[in-house]
């Protein structure tokens, strides 16, 4: 009976195991972006096209993911694609956001369009974005978070989307 026990402790133990890691590989997403911003959304006092853009990204799963290493990057429209890899010690907890600015970044969103990629660690493709035209102040989201993708006229950086 004990071993019976033990065996079953086991196997669930193994098996949350796998679960876990299929869950983490698939749950973190880029939830939202702002591509053409026209006010203040880093709060800096200033208006900027470029430095109020940002990148929200969203861990969907049950697990904190740790995003060290991850590399975020615009691909249209730029001879040299802006590159940004996540430093070390970059988690993101279950159902909360992350957000990232050009400031820190250097990843450019073209207003005309363009492609913006996450890659993990390993150099496989998280998720990507394309878009051909943009709005002012109109950000792509998903809706729910971590749903499909739609335009929001309530952009919400680090918080979740509407
Ligand atoms: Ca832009
Ligand atoms: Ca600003
Ligand atoms: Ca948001």
């Amino acid at each position: 009976m004990a071993n019976n026990s033990l065996r079953l402790v086991f196997a669930v133990c193994i098996l949350s195991a796998i679960l876990a890691a299929n869950a983490t590989s698939a749950s973190i997403v880029i939830n939202e972006m702002l591509s053409n911003p026209v006010s203040d959304w880093n709060g800096n006092g200033e208006v900027s096209g470029m430095d109020d853009e940002f990148v929200e990204l969203f861990n969907s799963g049950n697990e904190p993911v740790d995003i060290s290493g991850y590399v975020l990057m615009d691909t249209v429209f730029r001879s040299t694609p802006g590159e940004f890899k996540l430093p070390d010690g970059t988690i993101i907890k279950p159902g909360e956001f992350l957000t990232i600015n050009i400031t820190e970044s250097s990843v450019f969103q073209g207003n005309d369009g363009d492609c913006i990629k996450l890659f993990d660690a390993t150099g496989s493709l998280v998720d990507e974005k394309e878009y051909n035209a943009t709005k002012p102040d109109v950000s792509f989201a998903r809706i729910p978070d971590g749903g499909d993708w739609k335009e929001s006229t309530t952009p919400t950086p680090g918080k979740s989307n509407q």
